[in-house]
């Protein structure tokens, strides 16, 4: 573990996870290590330590830093970790990036609360044939941490991951909202039963789901982007079509879709993608913070 993350916990003082597949396999070089930069230093400004997770040299490393965010985000073959490839990874001694999944359970075990992504994996479009979903809904479902995020792209089947969030027995809050965003559109089209209004609100709802001691797993937090910075819907459609036809004629699958899908749009939307996700990241890790703090004044 990082000092700074180390000394953070030890007094009690608001931290933020922060995972690094985002760095290594979300955002395309350079822009991913500036971003990366950008998001840690958001979550300062707004009073908390930042704790990125990855994995060097097959040590997980719970505040990584700035060399080691270098390091995930320039080097080549750094490896996707989900959950279940923690162990050998760390066995093979190879670095490696964790998803939603892994640094959520790494976070809650280091004794982290809070998490900022920008995205959450949910379940693809192909799913009813290929089985494809996301270990992210899984891990959640008994991982108990409160998961920032601007809800999932509509590169997957979107009522799909909202029903199998329930059935995991996941809270899905939306802040100041209750329709559930599309990562790069404000309205993915489908709604949500709960909404809060503030860090504060949001603290009251760790409590007493910390309080019941009945609910396994974490509650997700849906922070839309303003109907004014999302992406221009008609270009979103048609590049996402022309993204999943792409994936089918290249054979695409497993690991591999989530970056290509990312990939894609960020090359064929003449960069809007990119400038979208960023401010997406920016906007949750503030959110993250102020959460955190929250939690940390309410006690
Ligand atoms: N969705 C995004 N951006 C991302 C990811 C998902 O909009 O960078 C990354 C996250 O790390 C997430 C992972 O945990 O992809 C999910 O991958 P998979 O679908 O293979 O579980
Ligand atoms: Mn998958």
């Amino acid at each position: 573990m990082g000092d700074e993350v180390a000394a953070a916990l030890a007094d009690g003082r608001p931290v933020v996870a922060l995972e690094s597949t985002i760095i290594s396999h979300g955002l395309p070089q350079p822009d991913n290590l500036r971003v990366a930069r950008e998001i840690e230093a958001t979550v300062r400004a707004a009073g908390a330590v930042p704790a990125t997770i990855g994995m060097l040299a097959g040590r997980i490393t719970v505040g990584l830093d700035d060399a080691a965010l270098e390091r995930l985000a320039n080097a080549d073959g750094v490896v996707k970790l989900s959950v279940r490839d923690l162990a050998p990874a760390a066995a093979a001694g190879v670095d490696g990036a964790t998803t939603v999944a892994a640094t959520s359970a790494i976070a809650v075990r280091a004794g982290i609360g809070v998490f900022a992504t920008g995205g959450l994996g949910g379940v693809h479009r192909a799913a009813r044939d290929s089985w494809d979903e996301s270990a992210d809904l899984t891990a959640l479902s008994r991982t108990p941490i409160c998961v920032v995020c601007a809800g999932v792209k509509s590169i997957l089947d979107v009522p799909a991951t909202l029903e199998r969030l329930e059935t995991l027995g996941v809270t899905v809050l939306g802040y100041r909202t209750t329709r559930f965003p599309g990562f790069y559109l404000t309205d993915s089209g489908y709604g949500l039963d709960w909404q809060v209004d503030s860090p504060e609100q949001i603290a009251a709802v760790l409590a007493a789901r910390a309080g019941h001691g009945v609910q396994e797993g974490g509650v997700l937090v849906a922070n839309p982007l303003p109907a004014d910075q999302q992406i221009d819907p008609e270009l979103h459609d048609r590049v996402l079509r022309d993204a999943l036809a792409g994936m089918a004629a290249d054979g695409v699958t497993g690991h591999d879709v989530t970056p290509y899908l990312l990939s894609y749009m960020h090359e064929h939307t003449g960069g809007e993608s990119l400038a979208v996700n960023v401010r997406i990241i920016l906007r949750n890790a503030d959110l993250a913070a102020r959460i955190a703090v929250a939690r940390t004044d309410a006690h």
